[in-house]
């Protein structure tokens, strides 16, 4: 079957060897840089700013603008570009770019996204609607990973403002061809001051369009930044990305070429489409990545200058293990989330490093004090990604060149403790007892669907799978409609009044139109505002799966069962090697306060969060 398609796997081997080798500085990133723009740049330094926009008397207003976009990507010669198509974000009056802007904000800031969707209309759906097919890759929306903001839409503004909302019905979303739509974020006071970023997160095309160019960071700033060696310590932010990429000869439709989700996972996995090199032991050969759209970009830095580097896995699938040669990171966020010591992390190949691990959505900051003038790598090393019967391993990979140069210069770091946010006070066992000891479980589990598997071999087979799906989809709204009934009418017991029409239950949409297996609207998970509870998050599968849970921070306090240091996240690295017998688990505690939903948790592998890694968070007030 692979053959027939006009793009297969070995087809992307050669696209992707070919891609593979090489690039310049982007020429339009290098005036795009505010940062260096003043300065005397050292003439080895190749690394690239995305340009930073910050918060103005409270308020930060701009505008995004999705659209498709011609350019050139790097492999691994540099000398050399070859012409992509990719989905990419322009700013304000400013075209599209490898990276959108860094926002910058404070708390207490409001920031405003104006979001302008220029993708074409939407390719139209083939004649059989497999659930694996994409439905919409234009359609889009906006998703703040991280940040502790209302999730809902403030109905009270006309038109619509909307907060971090991506539990938009299969109708709904930004539509293509110049749709647009007003977000508005209020940033709380007391927000810990971290890395964050945003990204599209529309039900069936977020792999693929936060694949593309489409993400960009957030930095929330607090008194961390403030404290005068974290002021003078240069800062670097890095978007780590694995484009995938429509090239030359299909550049037409900008999608895998059969609409496959599935083909995309397997793409996305691997992005040059190496695939499992068979001959390599269980080794995959990976996609280069980049940083701010250039590949393994030199930074020089001099010796004992201390710099803080962020950063920030936008890919949809892969890890980062990330190490520096000879050198210590000194970590002191997790995600956005800070702490007030810092972990270190020295050189991972020797025998006392340890690497940061950084699952797709995952976000860290780091202090860095450059030692002995020489060059050293910053690589990601292998890393496991599944094991138990199928053991595949991310091989090393050379992301950065540091060239560290002679100087006097003598940083200190800042001292500790840092300042944290009282927002991250721990999660004890008492107050979690008091709270009324409420736990829950989720499982992380894959399965196939053979019928459809088989429906793309036989196509008599058709019928019964979209019998299935339709008889899938009706059993899911007949138990969606009782669900809610169910909590309607006990929420009316509660308060003593109608809960119909009021602003905390908004008119439910169930899907009807074009496909109706949308996952968020199947599975509620339905908690009371200020609850405290307990999830612990199984892992059936061999592969690590990466868990997110949009708006509220997760204190993780047992890995596998077994108490840890506790430390708050917001997204998370499973286990690799879950059985269904014996899946491999992470345990947190979580305070849903100030929020009412819905929002989602879902596996931040967007690839699978698009086939239905996803479920509905529901924050009902008290
Ligand atoms: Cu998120």
């Amino acid at each position: 079957m692979e053959n027939s398609h006009p793009i297969n796997r070995s087809q992307f081997l050669r696209i992707g060897m070919t891609v593979a080798s090489g690039m310049l500085l982007p020429g339009s990133l290098n005036a795009f840089s505010r940062e260096h723009s003043n300065k005397a740049v050292h003439p080895l330094h190749t690394f690239v700013q995305p340009p930073m926009l910050e918060a103005n008397n409270g308020l930060l207003d701009m505008t995004l603008t999705a659209t498709y976009w011609d350019t050139k990507l790097s492999g691994a010669d540099l000398k050399q570009q070859y012409p992509v198509s990719l989905r990419a974000y322009a700013y304000d009056a400013y075209g599209p770019n490898h990276v959108g802007p860094t926002l910058v904000v404070n708390g207490g800031d409001q920031l405003r996204i104006k979001l302008v969707n220029n993708l074409p209309v939407n390719p139209p759906f083939p004649a059989f609607r497999d659930p694996a097919n994409y439905m919409k890759p234009n359609t889009t929306n906006l998703h703040v990973h991280g940040l502790h903001v209302y999730p809902g839409i403030y109905a009270d503004k006309h038109p619509l403002e909307y907060g971090d909302f991506v539990v938009d019905p299969n109708s709904g979303g930004v539509k293509p061809d110049g749709d647009s739509r007003q977000y508005a974020y209020k940033i709380p006071k007391n927000h810990p001051a971290g890395p964050f970023y945003y990204h599209p997160q529309y039900h069936g095309s977020s792999a693929l369009q936060s694949a593309s160019l489409m993400s960009g960071a957030i930095m929330v700033r607090g008194p961390v930044d403030n404290l005068p060696e974290m002021d003078q310590a240069k800062e670097l932010i890095f978007l780590f990305q694995a484009s995938y990429f429509a090239t030359k000869s299909n550049r037409s439709n900008y999608v895998v070429s059969d609409g496959l989700l599935e083909k995309f996972a397997q793409i996305a996995n691997y992005p040059t489409g190496h695939g499992t090199n068979k001959d390599n032991h269980g080794v995959v050969d990976i996609q280069p990545v980049l940083i701010n759209g250039v590949r393994q970009p030199t930074i020089v830095m001099e010796s004992g200058e201390v710099q803080r580097w962020r950063f920030i896995n936008t890919q949809v699938f892969n890890y980062l293990n990330l190490s520096l040669d000879e050198h210590i990171f000194h970590q002191y966020t997790i995600d956005g989330w800070g702490s007030s010591n810092y972990q270190d992390y020295p050189d991972g190949r020797q025998k006392n490093g340890k690497c940061i691990l950084l699952a797709a959505g995952n976000r860290s900051s780091v202090l860095i004090r450059a030692g002995a003038t020489g060059t050293y790598f910053l690589r990601s090393l292998p890393f496991k990604i599944a094991q138990g019967k199928k053991t595949v391993t991310l091989p090393e990979h050379i992301l950065a060149k540091i060239v560290v140069i002679d100087s006097k210069k003598i940083m200190r770091l800042p001292p500790t403790p840092l300042p944290v946010s009282s927002f991250l006070k721990p999660i004890t066992d008492q107050e979690f007892a008091r709270a009324g000891g409420r736990k829950r479980s989720i499982i992380f589990n894959l399965i196939g669907n053979d019928i459809l598997d088989l429906s793309r071999n036989d196509p008599s087979l058709i019928e019964a799978a979209i019998d299935q799906s339709a008889s899938i989809a009706l059993a899911l709204k007949e138990s969606a409609k009782k669900a809610i009934a169910a909590v309607k009418e006990s929420l009316s017991e509660l308060t003593g009044k109608p809960i119909e029409g009021s602003q905390y239950f908004p008119p439910f949409v169930f899907p009807t139109y074009d496909y109706q297996l949308q996952p968020a609207n199947s599975i509620i998970q339905n908690v009371i505002l200020d609850a405290i509870e307990e999830w612990t998050i199984f892992n059936s599968n061999s592969i690590a799966h990466a868990f997110h849970i949009h708006v509220n921070p997760m204190y993780i306090i047992k890995v596998n069962g077994f108490p840890i240091d506790p430390y708050w996240c917001d997204t998370l690295a499973l286990p690799a090697g879950g059985t269904q017998e014996m899946p491999t688990s992470v345990t947190f505690r979580m305070r849903f306060a100030d929020f009412i939903g819905p929002y989602i948790l879902h596996s931040q592998m967007l690839t699978y969060a698009d086939l239905g890694m996803v479920q509905r968070v529901t924050v009902l007030p008290k």
